[in-house]
């Protein structure tokens, strides 16, 4: 953070009691953070919203290993996306079970293509693409 501005905003009194109620749930120790966390969302938002923006996300995925050849495929595929594939995670949850979450980088339309890739394989239980960013300009 470079340097802090102060600013005042002007809210209807109803949306201020919402947010209020909203900043007590989420465990904020007062507004600004709150905004702050906000406007920082949504500008991670935006960043994924252009497609040559890089960008950092994790996949997390959930699949039975015992499914005919999904381990292999799974595993071509993530060598296929090796350059944007920082870090890989295997957790055995059960005897059939397997949790893993990659971390990845790279352009945001690319790695929303690896994402799609990867979850659309048959076998893959469940998975989703947690897209956040460098922390640059943050
Ligand atoms: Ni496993």
């Amino acid at each position: 953070m470079s340097s802090l501005t102060r600013f005042g905003i002007s809210m209807d009194s109803r949306l201020l009691e919402r947010f209020d109620a909203y900043i007590g749930e989420h465990g904020y120790a007062n507004r600004s953070e709150a905004v702050r966390d906000l406007v920082r969302d949504r500008l991670v938002q935006k960043s994924w919203e252009e497609d040559d923006a890089e960008t950092v996300g994790t996949i997390t995925l959930i699949y039975d290993h015992h499914q005919r050849e999904l381990t292999e495929k799974l595993t071509a595929q993530q060598h296929d996306s090796h350059h944007a594939i920082l870090s890989a995670m295997h957790v055995h949850l059960d005897h059939h079970n397997c949790l893993e979450v990659l971390a990845v980088r790279g352009r945001a339309s690319e790695i929303r293509h690896i994402s799609d890739r990867l979850l659309s394989i048959k076998g893959v239980k469940h998975g989703k693409l947690v897209m956040t960013a460098t922390g640059e300009g943050l």
